[in-house]
Parts: C-alpha cells; sequence; structure tokens
C-alpha cells in the first residue's frame, strides 16, 4: 500500500461534488494502490447536505477511504492536501452577466488561493473546475504566492472529451479510437476546439471524415454550446460528465497521459501559440506523471485556427482585467 494522499474538495455538496467523491474514494486518481483522506468544504448554508453526502460516503464503505472530513473552513479543508480540487462556486444566476460572475466568485479563489497557500502540502496540485475556471485559477494562484503557478490548471477536460465524442460518432468509431483533439484558450463558449491533429484509428481526423463543412458549422459550435444544451435537455447542469472529466484530469497529473496521446487543460501560458505569458488558457498538454504538465509546442496551427484561438484569448485578456484587482 502507497502512503495516503489528502484530497480537498470544494463545493462538495453540490451537483459536481456529489458526483466526484465515489471516483476519487474507489482509486480513479491515485490508483487502488493508494489509500485516500477526503477533507471537504461548503459555505455554511449547505453544511447540513453535506453532512448528508458523509452519510452516504460512509454508507458505501469503500475500501480506500481513509479519512473523511466535512469543514466551512477553507484551512482546515486544505490542511496537508496532496490535491485541492476547486469546484464550488456560485452559480449564474438569471439576467447575471459573464462579467458579473466573475466578480462575485473572484474574491472566492482569493481566499481559497491563500488558504491553500497557508495550509495545504508543500508538493499540492490545485485543479479549479468552478466557473469561469480559467480565470478564477488565475487569481487564486496570484494569491497563493508560495505555490508554484506549474502546479494549478483549470479543467477543459470535458471539452476535450465532447470533442472526442462528436469526432467518434461522425467517423461510426469508438472514444477510444479518437486521439489528440484539442481545446485551446478559455473553458466558454469562444474556446476553439480543434481536429486538425486529431485521429481516428490512426488516421489524421479531417481526411477519415472529410467534412469540412461540418467542422466549421457543427463540430465547433456544437462542443462550445454542449454545456447549454445539456442544461435544455436535462434541466441542471453537467454533473457527472463533469466530475468524471475533474477525476481524469487529475488521474493525468498523477498517473501520466497515455503513450502517444495527450489531454487538454488550462494553465499558465508561457507564451506559446502567441497567448501572451501571464494568462491562464488551454492548451495541449502532457503529463508525464509526476504532477506536473507540459504544453506540447511547435503545432503548426493553420489560419483558421490561430484567428479562432485568438478570439479566445481576446475574452481571456479581458477576463483578467475585470479582476486586476484581485490578483495578489
Ligand atoms: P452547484 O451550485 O450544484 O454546487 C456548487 C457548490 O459550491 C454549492 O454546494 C455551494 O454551496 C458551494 N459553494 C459556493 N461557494 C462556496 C465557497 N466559497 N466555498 C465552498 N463551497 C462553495 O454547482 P455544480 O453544478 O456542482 O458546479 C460547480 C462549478 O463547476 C460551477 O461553477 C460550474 O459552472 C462549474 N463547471 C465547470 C465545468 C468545467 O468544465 N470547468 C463544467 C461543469 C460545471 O459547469
Amino acid at each position: 500500500m502507497e502512503s495516503v494522499k489528502r484530497v480537498a474538495v470544494t463545493g462538495a455538496a453540490g451537483n459536481i461534488g456529489y458526483a466526484i467523491l465515489p471516483g476519487i474514494a474507489s482509486g480513479g486518481i491515485f490508483g487502488s494502490d493508494t489509500p485516500v483522506r477526503l477533507q471537504l468544504l461548503e459555505i455554511p448554508p449547505a453544511m447540513k447536505a453535506l453532512e448528508g453526502v458523509c452519510m452516504e460516503m460512509d454508507d458505501c464503505a469503500f475500501p480506500l477511504l481513509t479519512g473523511l472530513e466535512a469543514t466551512d473552513d477553507p484551512r482546515a479543508a486544505f490542511e496537508g492536501a496532496d490535491l485541492v480540487l476547486l469546484v464550488g462556486s456560485r452559480p449564474r444566476s438569471k439576467g447575471m452577466e459573464r462579467n458579473d460572475l466573475i466578480r462575485v466568485n473572484g474574491p472566492i479563489f482569493v481566499e481559497q488561493g491563500r488558504a491553500i497557500q497557508q495550509a495545504a502540502a508543500s508538493g499540492v496540485r490545485a485543479v479549479v473546475v468552478g466557473n469561469p475556471c480559467n480565470t478564477n485559477c488565475l487569481i487564486a494562484m496570484r494569491n497563493a504566492g508560495d505555490v508554484p503557478p506549474d502546479r494549478w490548471s483549470a479543467m477543459t477536460q470535458l471539452d476535450h472529451n465532447r470533442a472526442t465524442a462528436q469526432l467518434a460518432s461522425k467517423a461510426g468509431a469508438a472514444a477510444s479510437d479518437v486521439r489528440r483533439p484539442i481545446i485551446w484558450g478559455n473553458h466558454s463558449n469562444t474556446q476553439y476546439p480543434d481536429w486538425s491533429f486529431a485521429t481516428v484509428n490512426g488516421r489524421a481526423a479531417p481526411e477519415a471524415i472529410g467534412d469540412r463543412s461540418w467542422y466549421e458549422n457543427t463540430f465547433i459550435g456544437t462542443v462550445q454550446e454542449r454545456g447549454k444544451a445539456i442544461i435544455e435537455a436535462r434541466g441542471a447542469s453537467s454533473a457527472m460528465s463533469a466530475a468524471a472529466a475533474a477525476v481524469q484530469h487529475s488521474r493525468y497529473l498523477f498517473q501520466g497521459t497515455p503513450d502517444g496521446d495527450w489531454t487538454s487543460m488550462a494553465v499558465l501560458s508561457d507564451g506559446s501559440y502567441d497567448v501572451p505569458a501571464g494568462l491562464v488558457s488551454s492548451f495541449p498538454v502532457t503529463c508525464p506523471g509526476d504532477g506536473s504538465h507540459v504544453i506540447v509546442k511547435d503545432l503548426g496551427m493553420d489560419a483558421f485556427g490561430k484567428e479562432r484561438l485568438a478570439r479566445s484569448v481576446q475574452e481571456l485578456a479581458r477576463e483578467r482585467e475585470v479582476v486586476a484587482d484581485l490578483l495578489g
């Protein structure tokens, strides 16, 4: 048996929180030989619901779960954490603009960034799911001075999986036959889901599918707007698929991406692909499995792709301006 890993989850009584805990407690991130301790954070009005979630977790009797703690104090939740999943945030309410949401949620990530710096394990990795996740990640990172920026990422794995599923369905293939799609930019409807380097059963996706018009007029919009379509159909936002993606993103960090493949993650730009350094943008990344991620370099993007990415990056730059005073 490996040593116990401590995983903190914020917003643990929410939709995604409820769906993510079994995946973590059954070894989905660190593997089936590594016991985990869960440290769950909620706000005071949700503590009663969290109590119920903990009762259910007890009733699952997961063999790998060696501890379970519920708290409304961020420092207690992040104490000694090896991995922090920042899921909790306020949802967008009716009539709220994206900028309002950014302003409402920003302070949560200032406080939680500071608490991670103060309390988490020295090698902590933090994964931001709560929206707007790229900018929230930037805020938390900038308020956690001693935690190096390469320990942070925000989740575009769900978008990556949505792109994979759409390509597989169009090609009449299985999801496992599709490799190397890319999500570029912001986790918003300006993101650029890119098939240029994807393969289906080893064949270039544009060639295997052979329908550029479908790519430009259907695929990109379907992936960008998938979250909205789920809300319309289910009456609630994606939770199962988001939770599965967050477990997968974290597993890649700690166990590596598959050989010859990459995934998409929003990470601090180093200036690659003309994304200004200092923005948190989605890129193709590989993970060696030690908690780190490496941006895949020098892919030759075409003019269409560059223009799409630039549009999303402009949105990220505007979001950064909206929260400039929260960046520590
Ligand atoms: P819910 O509203 O069901 O749950 C959020 C939970 O966070 C609530 O229980 C709330 O009490 C808690 N919370 C609020 N403020 C908190 C704080 N300061 N500290 C700790 N907990 C706090 O939302 P849910 O459907 O679970 O979604 C959670 C977040 O994920 C949202 O911001 C959502 O937009 C975002 N998503 C991100 C995705 C991504 O791909 N990056 C996809 C799915 C999802 O939309």
